[in-house]
């Protein structure tokens, strides 16, 4: 039985992901802030799918919390096959108007809690010789006025992603690049497709089937959008 850690799991594309990994037989450990949500979640995925689920508190943003949750899932499971890098916050604004405070939160989660959460798996991943999918953005590439923080954590990301996998050649990185998704990302879900967002069912499909393609092939990124 294969074993997959989400962070962000409680809403939005994590919570997709997590779902779909479940259809597909995976024991999951499941972290995120809102543990209500996902111990509720969590008790639907195991009376669904009969899998095994783990679910705790977990802020990416928050080192002590990273380790006791990767400590948490590495005694509980022995070791991880697929660890899904998702939990993330927008951050909007001209640069030269974004708060110390806010430029500092966006970079924790998004950026340094990237790398924290790699850096905690990937003994075990190397050992297992897994997968790592890093939901980043279509944006991680590119640059967008008004939203300098954010665009720049996704670069950071990007940049860990890329260099973990030049390092560990034994385990493999997925950069997922989606451009909108209908999530609480942008206030609370229920934007059409035809304006131009995809559901988060979408990604974790998407991912699925990455996950399915033979041993010796690596997508390396993928950036992927509505057609609207
Ligand atoms: O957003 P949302 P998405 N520690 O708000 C969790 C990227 N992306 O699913 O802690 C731990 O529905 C939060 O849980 P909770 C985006 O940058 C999106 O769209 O309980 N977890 C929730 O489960 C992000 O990296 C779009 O509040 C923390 C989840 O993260 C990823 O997709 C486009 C946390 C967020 O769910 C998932 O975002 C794109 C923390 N400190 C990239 N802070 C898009 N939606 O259009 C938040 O290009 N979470």
């Amino acid at each position: 039985m294969k074993v997959a850690v989400v962070t962000g799991a409680s809403k939005g594309i994590g919570r997709a992901i997590a779902e779909a990994l479940a259809k597909e037989g995976y024991s999951l450990a499941l972290g995120a802030r809102s543990v209500d949500l996902l111990e509720e979640f969590s008790k639907e995925l195991e009376e669904n799918y009969g899998v095994k689920v783990l679910n705790s508190h977990l802020d990416v943003s928050d080192p002590q919390s990273l380790k006791e949750f990767a400590g948490a899932v590495l005694q509980e499971f022995g070791g991880v096959d697929l660890l899904v890098v998702n939990a993330g916050i927008p951050m909007g604004g001209r640069l030269d108007e974004v708060s110390d405070e806010d430029m500092e939160r966006v970079f924790q989660v998004n950026a340094l809690g990237v790398w924290r959460t790699i850096k905690l798996f990937l003994p075990s991943l190397k050992e297992r010789k897994g997968t790592v999918a890093v939901v980043t953005s279509y944006i991680s590439t590119m640059i967008l006025a008004n939203a300098g923080a954010y665009v720049a954590s996704k670069w950071a990301a990007r940049a860990f992603t890329k260099t973990f996998q030049a390092e560990n050649p034994e385990v493999k990185f997925i950069e997922l690049r989606p451009g909108m998704v209908d999530t609480y990302f942008y206030g609370r879900p229920g934007r059409k497709i035809e304006e131009g967002f995809m559901k988060p069912e979408d990604v974790a499909e998407l991912l699925v089937a990455l996950l399915k393609l033979p041993k010796h092939v690596l997508v390396e990124e993928v950036l992927f959008r509505s057609v609207y």
